[in-house]
């Protein structure tokens, strides 16, 4: 049986991929920081198969001690401090743990095989927030990077780290560009849980409106689920390498609202959402669309979910959960 060991197991991916590793008969290990980890119950919940080690991105020792303990044929590094408007306000934590724990991670596993690199596939969480102020639409694999935040500062240094480990040391290192992903289990700080949780409630009676920041930017966004099912791909491949996942469709802030409102039967959206500088950002990722023809060729991989069936999962399942009071 193939073993795994992820790390951000609670996150959204997270719990994604162990269901997916699960599926396919791995033995699945994951990662949990802190002495009392609230999403513990979550994991336990959901996954109940995955065994549990305790560590975090920055203790070396502990991500060594993990591996031992789990001894894994792929490791999947998807912990991180990930959303980037919290990546200003808490800079040098983004930095220890987005991009430096990414290193750790690494060399955690090359003091862990000792010289035989070939014994451990490394797959690194890489996003489209590397873009960032892009350099060409849309953008692929050799797209000249250019962050505008903390966090995609640090997602290109831990990208640039896992191709140096590959080209060092012959290590079977991917990395996955990938653009923004959502679910029913995406956290409610990011935009689109946040409007698919206020458009529940608002069509429920229990709140009036949803507050958000820029409504013009533009994201390729695509079902979390496929998204996980591309990182193994990347691990199954003779050599590691670099991929964009995407669907190669863009849609607004706006759209996303709209279709929201529109799946629950409100038209008039605009009585119910109000725009506050508090949720604008000090510098702005305007649109970002990826181009996924290596993945489609190399991996054989495409997404399963358009955006209005996206959109409407996370309505209907946002709904769902407040009419049971989750
Ligand atoms: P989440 O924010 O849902 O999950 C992040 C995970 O990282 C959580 O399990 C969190 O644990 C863990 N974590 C945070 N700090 C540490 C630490 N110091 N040590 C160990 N673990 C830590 O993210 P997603 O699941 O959405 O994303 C997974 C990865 O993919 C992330 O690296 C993200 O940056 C990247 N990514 C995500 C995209 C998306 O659209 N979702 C797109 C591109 C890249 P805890 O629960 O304890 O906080
Ligand atoms: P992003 O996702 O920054 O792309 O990072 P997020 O959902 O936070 O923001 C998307 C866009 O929506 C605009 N926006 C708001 N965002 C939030 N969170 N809250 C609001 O109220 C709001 N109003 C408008 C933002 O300005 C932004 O332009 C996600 C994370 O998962 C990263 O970890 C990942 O790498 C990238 O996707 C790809």
């Amino acid at each position: 049986m193939p073993s795994a060991l992820i790390t951000g197991i609670t996150g959204q991916d997270g719990l994604y991929l162990a269901e997916t590793l699960l599926d396919k008969g791995y033995d699945v290990h994951g990662l949990i920081r802190g002495q009392n980890n609230p999403k513990l119950d979550l994991v336990r919940a959901l996954v109940p198969d995955v065994r549990i080690h305790h560590g975090d991105l920055t203790d070396l020792s502990s991500l060594i001690r993990a591996l031992r303990d789990s001894d894994p044929q792929e490791v999947y590094n998807l912990g991180a401090v990930s959303n980037v408007a919290y990546s200003w306000e808490n800079v040098a934590l983004t930095t220890d743990v987005t991009a430096k724990g990414t290193l750790t991670v690494l060399e955690a596993i090359r003091l862990h095989v000792d010289d035989d690199l070939s014994a451990i596939r490394f797959y690194q969480a890489s996003s489209s927030e590397m873009f960032g102020k892009v350099t060409e639409v849309p953008q692929h694999e050799r797209t000249l990077p250019w962050p505008r935040s903390p966090y995609g500062v640090s997602k290109v240094f831990g990208h640039y780290m896992t191709i140096n480990y590959r080209e060092s040391y012959g290590m079977h290192a991917s990395s996955g560009i990938l653009f923004n992903h959502e679910s029913p289990r995406r956290g409610p700080e990011f935009v689109t849980r946040k409007i698919s949780q206020g458009v529940a409630r608002i069509k429920l009676g229990l709140q009036d409106e949803i507050v958000l920041g820029n409504l013009d930017v533009q994201r390729d966004w695509g079902f979390a689920g496929d998204y996980v099912e591309a990182m193994w791909l990347m691990l199954q491949q003779p050599e590691g390498g670099d991929y964009v996942i995407a669907t190669g469709e863009t849609h607004s802030v706006r759209d996303f609202v709209v279709a929201a409102f529109a799946h629950v039967g409100i038209d008039d959206w605009r009585r119910h959402v109000r725009q506050d500088p508090r949720f604008m950002r000090p510098a702005e990722v305007d649109l970002v669309v990826g181009d996924a023809t290596l993945a489609r060729e190399v991996l054989g991989w495409k997404p399963t979910v358009s955006f209005r069936e996206l959109v409407e999962m996370m309505v209907d399942s946002d709904l769902e959960a407040t009419r049971q009071g989750w």
